[in-house]
Order: structure tokens, then sequence, then C-alpha cells
């Protein structure tokens, strides 16, 4: 047979790049870049290439398997629905539908079918126990963004490719290509920043890639970042640099702000965060009067105690320096398809919105608020291991692997072996599914197609781009919306053979009644024909900002027209654009300086100003070949060097008897590991880092290559009590150990 060549888009990381894809006799031959892809130009990274391994690996999944005896046997879908029927509907009649719970992880954000399915999920078990990868990561970011602009996608990001001054805080997307931020190639479009004369500077506990890219760098205290960000805020005012630029009109709370910084002046910051007073200064003075500037702050910032005190005070840097919705500052992407931010305005007028309001229910043992309907993550253990009503007994997991991901795995893994039933959707027998009744296998990547919901509201140029599937897929098995509905389906007593296709088709003739009203027929006639997450982008697309309208405007988009575009690289629709006012969703049609909520935190930061520093901390670090917990099993990502080590600063290895090479015992209290340590004055003294989502050395998982070198989990020693109030969000950093030779 001959070749052919394909377009992906790759759903493995925020870069989203687009692949060139050549296959011989169902046999991918070759991936690489594809050069006219309008997003990423060409550029990939390994793991993109490692998607052959993927399809190919003999340890992932692609039939159902039930537990039987303590052990996963291969099972067809029939039989794995109905032992879904025989178990989970009587544990709800009998316990109450609280006593059901569904986590939802990482890759979930990459697959249209399980982001615009999982809610008829959730819905359907109508329990308050929704978590999900978020409060792990950017749960603070959501929230601060919510309350700022009234939806929690409406993220700021870097005008990178026409920006002069860049300033990166906790994040480094050399390793990870960029989060929050859909930036295919951030080290071309960073040196081409740099040709034009521009500078790129970097706060971070460890001197990382992109730091030693960088034209300054400086070590940051892990968790100290609310107090260095008050203080740039706090020089703005007391030096008078205070500039609001276009959005003048469009801010409110300049002056709570100024009250609330106060206590946080440069010097006072500076031995919390170990940084001289006169850097944070010299900082705050350069941002403010370069004209084109960009503060970008990601995870680092986000998953600690002040996670979302940290991830507005950014934004409040950018908005006071003129540099919010500014050419060359912070723009917000103008989706094409499931912006709520685009959805319902005309264009330049005032948006006006519902606003955010957290704690409309909180979590039974910890009474954590409820954050967009979520609890964190971190209290499924304990809601599991503590009787009484709403005790968590069957527990439904959508591509997570918590075990290894989430602070105190250990004690999870135990609580999850506890429960009356467990399902998972993965593709993989792992740490976390081993302990599941059913797993439930989704299709490969290459096996399905591809449009990103989230990721054209987070991108550094505005597009849209859909992947057809690469390969067809084994005979029978569904596509995981629909395995997703089937779930919902018998959680709502409708038994184990109700038709998906149908349930779809009666769900979706249900909401395009409520949101089109006496269109309905006529959407529902014009979509004929397709179904599941394909329906749904068609809506989305035809009635986004550039589409057709359902024919009233017939130059605009169509998902056949995106589709027609998947060889020439899909669609560009354009740099990113000033969009304040319009792109407001607060109730008051303001960007939201000074929420209540976040003043409010700011007082418990200031009382925390003075607390000394532990001897020694603990950070995390990704690697490029790595992606959290799950692709450790591919051959290609694999092999070279070991990955998981723990890099150690020759003080704090002097310090403790430790030389280069040496196993060293991390402890936090009762909990130890062990792992190698690489000594290297990338660290900040008194910092270690280790990477996350190893410990593959754990019974009944099923991932031979991963074994093999199964590296130290990081997250056994982290705390899962530790987290950012406001936001759930799990601490991930700067958290004290101790250490000594193993
Ligand atoms: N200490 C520490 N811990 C961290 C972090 C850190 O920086 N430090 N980072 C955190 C962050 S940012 C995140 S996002 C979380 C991630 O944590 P999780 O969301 O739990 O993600 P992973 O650990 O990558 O697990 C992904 C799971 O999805 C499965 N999977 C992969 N592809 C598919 C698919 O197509 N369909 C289905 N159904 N399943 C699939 C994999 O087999 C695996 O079980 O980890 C967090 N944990
Ligand atoms: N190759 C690869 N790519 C990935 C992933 C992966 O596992 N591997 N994971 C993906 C996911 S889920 C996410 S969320 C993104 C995350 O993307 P990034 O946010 O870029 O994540 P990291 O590369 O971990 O960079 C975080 C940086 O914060 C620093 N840091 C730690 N603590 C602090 C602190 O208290 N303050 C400051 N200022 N810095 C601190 C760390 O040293 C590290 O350099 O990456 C995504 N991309
Ligand atoms: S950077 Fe790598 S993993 Fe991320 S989308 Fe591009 S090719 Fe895929
Ligand atoms: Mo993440």
């Amino acid at each position: 047979m001959s070749e052919t060549t394909h377009y992906r888009i790759c759903p493995l990381c925020e870069a989203c790049c687009g692949l060139e894809i050549k296959v011989r006799d169902q046999q991918v031959v070759s991936i690489r870049g594809h050069e006219a892809d309008v997003l990423s130009a060409g550029y990939i990274c390994p793991k993109g290439v490692a998607l052959k391994d993927l399809h190919e690996d003999p340890d992932r999944l692609r039939t159902p398997r039930i537990k039987r005896g303590g052990v996963h046997v291969e099972a067809t879908w029939e039989e794995a629905f109905a032992e879904i029927e025989k178990r989970l509907p009587p544990l709800i009649a009998t316990h109450g539908r609280n006593a059901t719970g569904v986590v939802v992880g990482n890759p979930s954000a990459h697959k249209i079918g399980l982001l615009t399915y999982f809610a008829k999920l959730t819905r359907a078990l109508g329990t308050k126990n929704v978590f999900s990868a978020s409060t792990l990561d950017q749960m603070p970011k959501q929230l601060a963004n919510g309350l700022m602009y009234g939806h929690w996608l409406s993220t700021a990001l870097p005008d990178i490719s026409r920006t002069d001054l860049m300033l990166v805080i906790g994040a480094n997307p050399l390793a990870s290509n960029g989060s929050m931020w859909t930036v295919p190639d951030f080290k071309g479009k960073a040196r081409a920043l740099q040709a034009r004369g521009g500078q790129l500077i970097v706060i971070d506990p460890r001197r990382t890639e992109t730091a030693a890219l960088a034209d300054a760098h400086h070590f940051i205290r892990p968790g100290s970042d609310v107090f260095l960000l008050a203080a740039l805020v706090h020089t703005l005012f007391a030096e008078n640099l205070v500039t609001l630029g276009r959005v003048a009109d469009w801010v409110v709370g300049v002056e709570e702000v100024q009250a609330a910084v106060a206590p946080f002046s440069a010097d006072v910051v500076a031995p919390r965060c170990g940084m001289p007073g006169d850097t944070i200064r010299a900082l705050a003075r350069q941002l403010a009067t370069t004209p084109r500037a960009a503060v970008y702050g990601r995870i680092g910032t986000c998953t600690q105690e002040y996670g979302t005190l940290a991830s507005w005070l950014v934004d409040v840097l950018n908005t006071l320096t003129g540099h919010l919705d500014a050419e060359g500052g912070m723009l917000f992407a103008k989706s094409a398809a499931f912006a709520t931010n685009t959805a319902g305005n005309p264009a330049n007028k005032p948006g006006v919105g519902k606003g955010v309001t957290t704690g409309r229910h909180h979590a039974r043992v910890s009474g954590a608020p409820e954050v967009y309907g979520e609890l964190p993550l971190t209290c499924i253990a304990e809601e599991i291991e503590t009787p009484g009503e709403g005790q968590l007994r069957a527990l439904i997991t959508v591509a997570t692997n918590p075990v290894l991901s989430s602070p105190n795995g250990p004690r999870l893994s135990k609580a999850l072996e506890s429960l009356d039933f467990m399902v998972s959707l993965d593709i993989y027998l792992n740490e976390t599914t081993r302990h599941a009744d059913v797993i439930l296998p989704g299709l490969s990547p290459l096996e399905d197609l591809h449009y990103d919901v989230a990721f054209p509201q987070l991108s550094w140029r505005n597009h849209a781009r859909y992947s057809p599937p690469v390969l067809p897929r084994p005979e029978g098995q569904p596509d995981e919306w629909q395995t997703l509905l089937k779930i919902a389906a018998i959680a709502k007593g409708l038994g184990a053979h109700a038709d998906a296709n149908a349930l779809d088709d009666a769900q979706f003739a249900e909401d395009a009644q409520r949101q089109f009203g006496p269109h309905a027929a006529a959407v529902i006639a014009a979509t004929q024909g397709l179904r599941g997450p394909l329906r749904t982008l068609e809506v989305a697309l035809r009635i986004g900002p550039y589409g057709d309208g359902f024919g009233t405007k017939p130059d605009g988009l169509t998902l056949q027209k995106v589709m027609d575009a998947n060889p020439t690289g899909g669609i560009d629709l354009g740099e990113l654009q000033p969009r304040i006012p319009e792109m407001l969703r607060t109730p008051s049609g303001k960007v939201e300086l000074a929420p209540p909520m976040l003043l409010q935190d700011l007082q418990r930061a200031a009382q925390d100003l003075r607390r000394p520093a532990p001897d020694l901390v603990i950070i995390g670090r990704r690697d490029v070949r790595t992606n959290n917990s799950w692709m450790h099993n591919l051959p290609l990502l694999a092999k070279g060097p070991f990955r998981c080590t723990a890099l150690v600063h020759p003080d704090d290895a002097a310090r403790h008897g430790l030389t280069d090479g040496a196993m060293a015992t991390l402890r936090n209290g009762e909990r130890s590991v062990q792992a190698q340590v690489h000594v290297s004055d990338q660290m900040m003294p008194g910092v270690v880092s280790l990477p996350h989502g190893w410990g593959h050395n754990l019974a009944g998982a099923q991932l031979s290559v991963a074994a093999e070198r199964p590296g130290a989990n990081i997250n056994a020693l982290l705390d899962d009590q530790l987290r950012d109030p406001l936001s759930g969000n799990a601490v991930l950093g700067g958290v004290a150990i101790t250490m000594e030779a193993a």
C-alpha cells in the first residue's frame, strides 16, 4: 500500500503543535512538525514523535478490564457496562448520590469528547463530590481570572511577538512548552524578542533551562511570590509609577489595592523572598518604564499557600503598569468556538456577566469551599475514610492518576482500595486504575478526532484547527463521550443497554430548545448527520465570533470550512487584539482590580510576612521527555539519562554529607522517599528539586517499561492538608523536608 500523509494536532501538552504523520499499511512511518501549521509552524518536541510509541504500546489498554478475585481480566464492553449496572445503581439507592464522586485529570483538557461530555456524567450522578486536576494546578489562576474578568478562562496572555520585556515567574516553558498559554516554540519566540533588543527575565528557585536563556535570573524562596508581587505593586505606588494605559476607564479598585499592599515594601519582603530590596524596586521600575512589557506567572506561583493572591497580583502588576490589554503587553485571545467571553455580546459594548461565587457548598470533612462546582482533589482520601452521611463509596476516575499526581498519594491509594466500587476511564492499568473494579479504555489519540476546546482561548495567536482520526479504531470500541453517556444513563437508572447515540440526540434536542428557543428546530435541521462532540463543535463554531451565524454571515466559519483547512495547517485568525471592555463578564462590566475576597486574604499574607524560612524545602521539576505521570512507559521517552534525580545545591550537599550520585533519604515527618542526588548550583541554596509523576513500583500496575526505572514519588512526601484556602489548590512546593545519606 502507498504512504498517506495526515495532519494532526498533538494532544499531549498545551503547545498543541500541528504534526505531519506518514502512514503505510496502517503503521506510523514518521511523525514530524507540520511546517504549514498556522499556530506551530513546524515546531515539535520528542513527545509528539512518541505518539507512535503510545499507539503501539502493548501495555496500552484496548479492551475493558474487570477485577475478579483481585486480578484484572479482559472483558467485553457489554460485560463492563453490565458490571457497572449491577453495582452502581444499588449503591446510589442505599447511600444516596453524594456517596458517589468523579475525578477528572489532565489529558481530558485535550479531548473534546471528555471536555464536552464530562459534565453530563456529573449531572447524572447528582453528586457534590466533583474533583479535578485543576486543584493540583491552575485553580488559583482560574479563580483570579473569574474575580477580575468574570470568567475563569479569560486569561491575559503575553503578546510575545510584540513585547520588549517579558518577566516569567514560576514557569519553565523550555521544559513544559507553556501552560495556561499555548505558545509552541517559546524558545524561538524568546530569541526573537532578544534579537529585537528586548529582554527575558526569569524568577525561579532553580536556574532553569528558561533561566539559562534569559537576560537575567533571580532566585526566589519557594512560596514567597505573593510577597514579591505585592512589593512590586507597592513600589509602583511609592514611586508614582502607576499608569493604567488604554484600560483606564474600565478598571475599578486601584485605591483599594494601594491600601492593601501598604505593608509590603520591597525592604520588608526582601528577607522572606531571598531577593534584595533593590532588585525588587529595579524590576518594578523596569516594568513600569518599558512601553511593551508582560509578566507571566505559572504553576510555581499557583501551587502554593497564597496561589490565588499571587495569580491575581501578576495581573494587578500588568494592569498598573499600563500593559493590560495592550499590544506588546497582555492580551486576551478570541476563540472561534466555546469561549464564554465571546458569547452574546456585540463587540465594543462593555460585557456584563454573573461574575463568580464560591462556597455554594462545602466539602463534608474539611469544609473546603466549592470553586466552579469542584472540591479540592486533595479531599478525596478523607472523604472516603471518614464515616457518616455522604461518605464517598463509589468513585469514577477519568484520565487521572492521582495516586502519583496528588499529594500524599499513598494515603489516597489506601483509601481507593477501601471503596465499595470504582470505575476508571483510562488507557493504562496504572498506579490509580489498579484499584478500579472496571477499567474502560479510551482510543489512542491517532484513532480519535481532535479539536481543542480550551487552548484556543489561551493561544498566542487566534486560529481554528481540526484534525480527523489518522488510523481506524478497533472494532466495537466506543468514543469516550459515548462511554461517559452510558455511565450517565446507568446512574440515572436507564440501564446498561441504553443507546448512547439516541441519548445524545435527545440531549441535543433538549439543549437546543433551551439555547435557541424558536430557532431550535432550524439548528437541529442544520446539524443533521452530526452527533457527539462534532455536532457541539459545529454549533459552537457557527455561533462563535467568526461563525457564519447559521447562514446569516455566509463568509463566516463552519465546521466544514475548518475541516477543509486541515491539510494547509488550519485557519489563521490573526494576532491577538485588545478586547476590553467587550470580553468582560463581571457584574460591573469593569476589570475588578480589588475583589474583597482577595483583599481579605492579603491580610493573612501580611500576618505571615515574617515567618522564618525553613532550613530545606522541596520543589518540583519538569523535563521535556515526561508528561506528568503517564508517559514513562514509552521507550522513546524513557531512554537516556535517568530524570528522576534530586537536584541539590553544593552547600546543602556538603552540609548533609552527600556527594553527586549518592542516594539520599528525603523526609517529611513520618514519610520518606529515596532519590539519587545530583549536585548542582542551578539550585537556590536551601531548595531541593525532585520531579513529580514517578514511583512506578506499585504492585498491580501494568507498565513494563516504566517499572524498569520507577523513580521516587515526590507526592509521597507532600501533604494533602496543605492548600490555598481560596481556590482549594494543593501546595506542591516550598514544603519543609529533611535530607540525609541513605
Ligand atoms: N508534586 C507535584 N505534583 C503534581 C504536579 C507538580 O508540579 N508537582 N503537577 C500537577 C499538575 S499541573 C497536574 S495537571 C496533575 C496531573 O495529574 P493527572 O490529571 O492525574 O494526570 P496524570 O498523572 O498525567 O495522569 C493522566 C492519566 O490519564 C490517562 N490517560 C492518558 N490519555 C488518556 C486518554 O486519552 N483517555 C483517558 N481516558 N485516559 C488517558 C493516563 O493513563 C493517566 O492515568 O499533576 C499534578 N501533580
Ligand atoms: N515536558 C512536560 N511538559 C509539561 C508537563 C510535564 O509534566 N512535562 N506538564 C504539563 C502541565 S500539566 C502543566 S500544568 C504545565 C506547567 O508548566 P510550567 O508552569 O512551565 O511548569 P514547570 O516546568 O514545572 O515550571 C515551574 C517552575 O516553577 C518553579 N517554582 C517552584 N516553586 C516555585 C515558587 O514558589 N516560586 C516560583 N517563582 N517558582 C517556583 C520551578 O522551579 C519550575 O521551574 O506543564 C505542562 N507541560
Ligand atoms: S510541545 Fe511536544 S508534547 Fe507539546 S504539543 Fe508540541 S509536540 Fe506535543
Ligand atoms: Mo497541569
